[in-house]
């Protein structure tokens, strides 16, 4: 039987067939989850409704996670049309591209502020307004990434919005675990996606990961997809505060 039958999981941050959350969606759904899909906008709600309607009884809903009204409305809708939320994937960053190369000390202070908003706040913003509808129990993940932990060249403003983002998995984990809800992370390996794009010199940093990483390969999205469906599952029920490197052994070493 599959380990996700009957479960309903918000998936936030399909932007085309190359994102995380269209993999970890792919993962999800192969075990018999029901899924409901966010788009940012306009501009990219047919490319997200395509995929999305691949996945049979998918629900698709915008919402842009800047906008308090927007997530109220994603609950809402939420409540209405599942009832019962088992799961909440969050897979959204944004910086701008200027703040992603040169020198972290240039930051400005409204780059450093939406780089926050977008990267860190977003995952607190909608955990806040979905976690009333876990009332059997729930997990949440969002996704993360070295430059967290190391002052990595160019990744700049998005490592201190990432470090953020890893310390609110530790605070929402210790105030959802009373009600049965597990808060994690994976910090994956680079992956050449449309968020990549726009960090400098991304080819060379691949070229690492191959040369330098246990596993010698870089990261898949599938990789990242079927650790996503473990966290989702009851096989990681005594797992939470956590972050889970999905990245061929990079991080360990020197
Ligand atoms: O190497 C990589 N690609 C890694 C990515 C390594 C480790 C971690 N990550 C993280 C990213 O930082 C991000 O948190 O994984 C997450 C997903 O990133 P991705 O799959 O690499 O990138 P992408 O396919 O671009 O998805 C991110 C999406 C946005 O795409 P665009 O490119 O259109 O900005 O986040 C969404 C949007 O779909 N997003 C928003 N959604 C709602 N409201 C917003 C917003 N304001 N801003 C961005």
């Amino acid at each position: 039987s599959k380990l996700l039958e009957g479960k309903h999981i918000l998936v936030m941050g399909v932007a085309n067939d190359r994102s995380i959350a269209w993999a970890i969606a792919q993962s999800l759904a192969a075990q018999g989850a029901r899924l409901a899909f966010t788009y940012e906008n306009e501009r990219v709600e047919e490319r997200v409704r395509k995929l999305a309607e691949t996945i049979p009884g998918s629900l698709i809903l915008p919402c842009n996670v800047t906008v308090d009204a927007e997530i109220d409305t994603l609950a809402e809708a939420l409540k209405e049309q599942f009832g019962v939320l088992h799961g909440f994937v969050h897979s959204i960053a944004f910086a701008r591209t200027e703040e992603l190369e040169g020198l972290f000390v240039d930051t400005s202070r409204d780059g450093f502020a939406l780089a926050h908003d977008i990267s860190a706040y977003s995952l607190t913003a909608v955990a806040k307004r979905v976690y009333p509808l876990m009332t059997e129990g729930g997990s949440i993940m969002t996704m993360t990434y070295l430059g967290a932990e190391r002052a990595m060249k160019n990744y700049n403003v998005m490592g201190i919005a990432k470090a953020a983002l890893e310390a609110s998995i530790r605070y929402l984990a210790n105030d959802l675990g009373q009600f049965g809800i597990r808060v994690n992370g994976i910090s994956a390996g680079p992956i050449r996606t449309l968020a990549a794009k726009g960090i400098k010199d991304f080819n060379s940093i691949l070229r690492q990961v191959e040369e330098k990483a246990p596993l010698r390969r870089t990261t898949e999205t599938a990789e990242v997809g079927d650790t996503a469906m473990f966290l989702m599952s009851n096989l990681s029920r005594g797992i939470t505060g956590e972050v889970i490197h999905v990245d061929n052994g990079y991080h360990i070493i020197g």
